[in-house]
């Protein structure tokens, strides 16, 4: 059957869409940043075929829970902004062997290269999320500018950063009831890191790598970007607000966010309100 041109492919152009906007946010400076999507056979299908494996390589540690699953991910080293011109050069598209510990790459990373240094974390994170939410499809990392700055100046407690960024916005109780978590500050591209902030998305959608950056999953691009945008909007408004000399004078009240919650029939996490 004859395939389809994949870079006019849905998934592929909704990727390059949102590697452009982080870059424009100023979050995704040279290198930084990467995205994974879990895409669907079906919609691979019409591009690809899926059993033409062009390379082979070990998993940075096994997860057997993927196994044949396939990602849609960024080069490791590649500038999101050159995605939108060049995505063959820039992005990747793998698959997970049957027993879990290997990937295989099926198309992309055409001047060679390799997924994201940030692999493991996202890999497992989607193994998390999956278990807690069949729909889900996307983890991505970016530099998101207010939400780091944030981390120098507020205490790194859950709970009380979850608070803080729930009493920036209305809205953000609505957006992300579950909060966010917090990862202490640890080398990037690790292992131990992609356990870290796995563990966190059992819980909630939002984990923050204190100074370097925001992890988020969604169902959607649209889903995962406006979660994360919202964090880092509320980030920005407690920076500006706390910044201001006279001091603040008046915030959403604990008693508030509660009945805001009713009103919008959500759960705030336990423990925070
Ligand atoms: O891809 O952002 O965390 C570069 C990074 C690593
Ligand atoms: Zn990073």
């Amino acid at each position: 059957m004859i395939k389809h041109n994949i870079e006019t492919a849905p998934f592929i152009r909704e990727m390059c869409d949102i590697t452009y906007k982080l870059w424009q946010k100023g979050w995704a400076e040279r290198n930084g940043g990467n995205i994974s999507y879990l895409l669907k056979e079906e919609e691979v299908a019409p591009y690809l075929d899926t059993s033409k494996i062009i390379s082979e390589s070990v998993m940075p540690i096994p997860i057997p829970e993927l196994k044949n699953r396939i990602f849609l991910v960024s080069g490791s080293g590649k500038y999101f902004r050159n995605a939108i011109t060049n995505p063959a050069d820039t992005l990747v598209i793998i698959k997970i062997s049957d027993d879990g510990t290997k990937y295989q790459k099926l198309w992309g990373l055409i001047n060679g290269g390799n997924p994201t240094s940030e692999l493991a974390s996202h890999l497992k994170c989607h193994a998390t999320r999956l278990s807690v939410d069949p729909e889900h499809r996307v983890i991505f990392h970016t530099h998101a500018t207010s939400t780091i700055a944030m981390t120098f100046v507020h205490d790194l407690d859950e709970s009380k950063f979850t608070k803080t960024l729930w009493q920036q916005i209305t809205e953000c109780l609505i957006v992300f009831p579950d909060g966010v978590s917090i990862v202490p500050w640890m080398i990037a591209g690790t292992v131990e890191l992609g356990w870290e902030s796995a563990r966190r998305m059992e819980y909630c959608r939002v984990v923050i790598w204190a100074h370097h950056g925001i992890m988020g999953a969604g169902t959607s691009m649209d889903d995962a970007f406006g979660l994360v945008e919202t964090v880092d909007k509320a980030a920005d408004i407690y920076l500006q607000s706390a910044s201001v000399t006279t001091g603040i004078k008046q915030s959403i009240t604990t008693e508030q966010l509660k009945s805001l919650a009713k009103a919008f029939n959500v759960v705030p996490r336990e423990g925070i309100l």
